[in-house]
């Protein structure tokens, strides 16, 4: 057979060849470029590292920790270089410097942060002058044999690590609080609810330079605006404020800490998510544990939690209808809504 025949003998079997494989394959790349299908969102939520932080002021937080991580740094110091932003933020009232103080008008911050891997820990409670509590915190983790230090104790330890110490309360904190001692009688009223209380709780997952993945979190706050000196709340405590297993995932807490570390509730979501549960999930499941417990009704508990496990799913639940979360994660950086559970 000559070239030309040979040619024109193939020409129809060639298209009938083109249009099977188009047809066959063009529906299938459009199904799976468009951004609207589950399948894009799911592959968007495993993207690591990620991390998050209680409330919508985390969103600076969160940034910072994915910036610290993209450029080198470990999850533990994305933890921490996130959170640093919020306590040297003087225009956030309940975390760090400029926050709300005690009764007797002195600022009390406490703090922990945990690493997953080894489950070490540091925390410190009712700290005076350091701007910085979570790196406090750090370093009774890697330079004690102590996992917490309290008041005095904390602030020369922190002295000793070369923090400064200083006057956190500013004008607008010193003017708020000279006004609530004025209007108090012999009973004291100390206004519990959701707008007095806010603490940055981040938590976050990746891998480390080895591969291995890893999960760490930590947690700082002024607790409840004029607290009894000496009040400790839950967000040094751990298994309250924050919990980390690396086997896991994490969680962290915001609200009224009372409410929080009589249910060792973040302790109760990893475990929940160990046995099955979604973040979003096992953050309900708190919740609802609380609830049933408690002989305060839901609308009065002001508990909120958020946890991520170590695959990077992460959820969040509160029963303040408010409670939002901030995300970073490789082209993501936003503020998601939680469920509201009332
Ligand atoms: C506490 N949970 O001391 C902390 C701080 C707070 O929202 O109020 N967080 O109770």
């Amino acid at each position: 057979m000559r070239y030309e025949q040979r040619s024109n003998f193939c020409k129809p079997f060639w298209r009938s060849t083109f249009y099977l494989i188009a047809w066959t394959f063009l529906p299938l790349t459009f199904v799976l470029s468009v951004p609207h299908s589950g399948w894009t969102q799911e592959q968007s939520n495993k993207k690591l590292p990620c991390f998050i932080a209680t409330w919508n002021f985390g969103q600076a937080a969160t940034d910072k920790s994915l910036e610290s991580a993209s450029a080198g740094g470990s999850i533990l110091d994305g933890v921490e270089q996130g959170i640093r932003i919020v306590e040297a933020d003087r225009s956030n009232t309940s975390v760090g410097d400029g926050g709300t103080p005690a009764a007797n008008g002195v600022v009390q911050l406490d703090a922990c942060i945990m690493n997953g891997p080894g489950h070490a820990a540091g925390s410190v409670a009712g700290i005076e002058g350091i701007v910085h509590p979570i790196s406090v915190a750090r370093k009774v983790m890697e330079e004690t044999k102590h996992v917490l230090l309290v008041g005095k104790g904390a602030q020369d330890f922190a002295v000793k690590q070369g923090f400064e110490v200083g006057s956190l309360l500013t004008p607008n904190r010193k003017a708020a609080w000279e006004k609530w001692k004025a209007e108090q009688g012999e009973k004291v009223d100390l206004p519990i609810g959701a707008d007095n209380h806010d603490t940055i709780a981040l938590v976050g997952v990746g891998n480390n330079k080895a591969g291995e993945r890893v999960v760490a979190g930590g947690c700082s706050t002024s607790g409840l605006g004029y607290k009894m000196p000496g009040r400790v709340g839950d967000s040094p405590i751990l298994g309250s404020g924050l919990y980390v297993d690396n086997e896991v995932g994490a969680a962290g807490a915001t609200g009224i800490g009372e409410n929080v570390m009589r249910y060792c509730s973040t302790f109760f979501i990893v475990e929940q998510m160990r046995a099955g549960k979604s973040p979003e999930e096992a953050c309900v499941a708190a919740i609802q544990r609380v609830d049933r417990l408690d002989p305060l009704e839901l609308k009065d508990l002001h508990i909120n939690f958020l946890a991520i496990d170590k695959d990077g799913n992460v959820g969040a639940a509160g029963t303040d209808k408010g409670f939002q979360y901030s995300i970073a994660r490789p082209g993501v950086s936003e503020v998601r809504q939680s469920k509201w559970v009332h």
